[in-house]
């Protein structure tokens, strides 16, 4: 039996530092902190490498950021060694790239797997860190680095029966790593956010017969994927420089960055023609490369939202169903655009239907299906596309205690205060990569930034044998302060989404919260840079 953290005495293996999670964030971490000479421990899960690229197997798992975009950037020789085949690539191919990294630099001898973290422990006696995992093994370190994930916490639905169901049920997040067969089977999709769309368009292939129970659509844009030939891929490799240069200025580090121009600042035409041109274009310029005021005006708002609900009518034969595929309760971009390739077709397929559960609710899941107020659908395979209990969920799942064994489940009870997205007072020593209130957006971009700034504030304080650093109350506040007068104005955080903390199927998750930091990375970099520069004053360093 798995010994509890109060009672356990075995023990511990010690280490500089502890990371959880070997994601993209976590690998990174672990290469520059070797570079110190640390020894560092990363414990993870999964069996593998990869992070969301190992948990999200599900059929038409693919990036939606261009793949080149997405690489790390630090390895100029890894850079010119990687072809990506596509421009937005598959899971399996980005999984491989991971596991790729993680050879090349040696990665895996410090990587401990089917290690989930239950508990982190901060003792001020010893200003480390104790760490235990669900199999009551523990470890000890000066520092703690959380790089779960902040889309990594799966959430089922809360709905009655669904233990209860005899088929193949999976959440996406979830998915078997053996393939799945779709050909003849019934088959239900819960859930149409980016996820599920994936899904929905790629069993809709070769299913006999796919049901899309959807509560809320979404605004979905053409992702345009295409393969890359030998002469894009010379052109891509030798702009790599200029790539990541743009990526470093632009808003929220993708290669799309906002049009100057507001929405009603051209003629109509002019604005017909520009969002036709986003709607042809790869990727997610008609969310990242809009006009300006698209995601603030509520106006230019409805501009591009009655386009784009235009383009789903044009592309849906049956107008009843276009219409329920149409949002109504948010404007487009103001929730996460998922990018789809013939995914409205899909809809015009003979072996498709779509049931609007708003209009008959889901009762229960029984052990044949599905029973709607009106109707009992059977099937032999459930797939749920829930989502997570996203940012904080992750944090939640381990039993994180700071000083004097406060708990960050409660210092964040009514959402997270954070310094620089980095630090949270009262837990000395432990650094967020990818937490709460730091730039997200092209997400590998950020990973590399934040943890580089991580490695250089440990190095400091290694070459200063200090041995405690702890973020400052008024930091705190005045960052959290910050980042909430960010989102004010911000169409987005006046909608339901994870991006706004909201989950349905979980217990208190049903306030909005500011989760995101939602200004432009390059400010987010200028601030974390002038900390750095000024010798980290603004923390508490012993
Ligand atoms: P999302 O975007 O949170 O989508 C979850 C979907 O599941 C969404 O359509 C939900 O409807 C639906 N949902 C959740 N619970 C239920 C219940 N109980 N009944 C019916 N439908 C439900 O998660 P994804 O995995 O698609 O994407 C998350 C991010 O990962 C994505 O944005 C990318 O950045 C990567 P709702 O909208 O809540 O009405």
């Amino acid at each position: 039996m798995a010994a509890s953290p109060e009672t356990n005495t075995a023990p511990v293996a010690d280490y500089d530092v502890l990371i959880i999670g070997a994601g993209i964030s976590g690998l990174y971490q672990l290469y520059r902190l070797r570079e110190l000479g640390m020894e560092v421990r990363v414990l993870e899960a999964g069996s593998g490498v990869g992070g969301t690229w190992y948990w999200n197997r599900y059929p038409g798992a693919r990036f939606d950021s261009e793949s080149y975009s997405y690489s790390y950037s630090f390895s100029k020789e890894l850079l010119e060694e990687w072809n990506w085949s596509e421009h937005f690539a598959a899971q399996p191919e980005t999984l491989r790239y991971l596991s790729h990294v993680a050879d090349k630099f040696d990665l895996r001898r410090d990587i401990q797997f089917h290690s989930r973290v239950t508990a982190a422990h901060y003792q001020e006696e010893t200003r480390r860190w104790q760490v235990t995992l669900q199999d009551g093994n523990r470890c000890g370190a000066r520092f703690l680095i959380t790089a779960i994930g902040p889309l990594s916490a799966p959430t089922m639905p809360r709905i009655e029966g669904v233990e209860t169901f005899q088929g193949e049920a999976c959440h996406t997040a979830r998915w078997p790593h053996e393939p799945v067969n779709f050909a003849g089977k019934r088959v239900a999709v819960i859930g149409t956010g980016a996820t599920g769309v994936q899904t929905i368009q790629e069993v809709a292939k070769t299913a006999g017969h796919l049901t899309v129970f959807q509560r809320t659509p979404n605004w979905c844009a053409p992702l345009h994927n295409s393969r890359i030939d030998a002469e894009t891929q010379r052109r891509i490799k030798a702009g790599y420089p200029e790539m990541f240069t743009r990526c470093r200025e632009t808003f929220a580090c993708f290669l799309h960055t906002p049009d100057p121009r507001g929405t009603f600042e051209v003629t109509p035409e002019e604005r017909e023609a520009f969002f036709e041109k986003l709607y042809a274009e790869r990727g997610f310029g008609i969310w990242q490369g809009n006009f300006r005021d698209i995601l603030t005006d509520p106006k230019a708002n409805d501009a591009i939202s009655e386009f784009v609900a235009r383009k789903i009518r044009q592309r849906v034969k049956d107008p009843k169903v276009a219409e329920k595929l149409i949002p109504r309760n948010h404007g487009f971009g103001t929730r996460r655009v998922p990018l789809e390739t013939k995914y409205y077709e899909v809809y015009n397929q003979p072996n498709v239907q779509l049931v609007d559960i708003n209009e008959t609710p889901i009762e229960r899941i029984t052990p044949a299906g599905i029973k709607t107020k009106d109707a009992e659908y059977a099937f032999d395979i459930i797939i749920y596309a829930t989502g997570f209990d996203a940012i904080t969920g992750s944090f939640d799942r381990i039993d994180i205690r700071g000083l004097d064994g406060q708990k960050l489940r409660d210092k964040w009870a009514n959402g997270p205060r954070t310094y620089l997205g980095v630090q949270v007072e009262g837990f000395p020593n432990m650094f967020m990569v990818m937490g709460p209130h730091t730039a997200l957006g092209n997400i590998p971009r950020s990973i590399e930034y934040n943890v580089e700034w991580v490695t250089n504030l440990i190095r400091y304080m290694r070459e200063r044998n200090l041995t405690r650093v702890d973020a400052k109350p008024e930091g705190v506040a005045a960052w959290t302060d910050h980042v909430k007068s960010l989102g004010v104005g911000l169409l987005s955080n006046e909608v339901n989404s994870w991006m706004t903390g909201i989950n349905t199927n979980v217990e208190g998750k049903q306030t909005r919260i500011i989760a995101r930091y939602s200004g432009s990375a390059p400010a987010y970099r200028a601030r974390c840079d002038e900390v750095a520069a000024t010798g980290y004053e603004e923390l508490a360093l012993a």
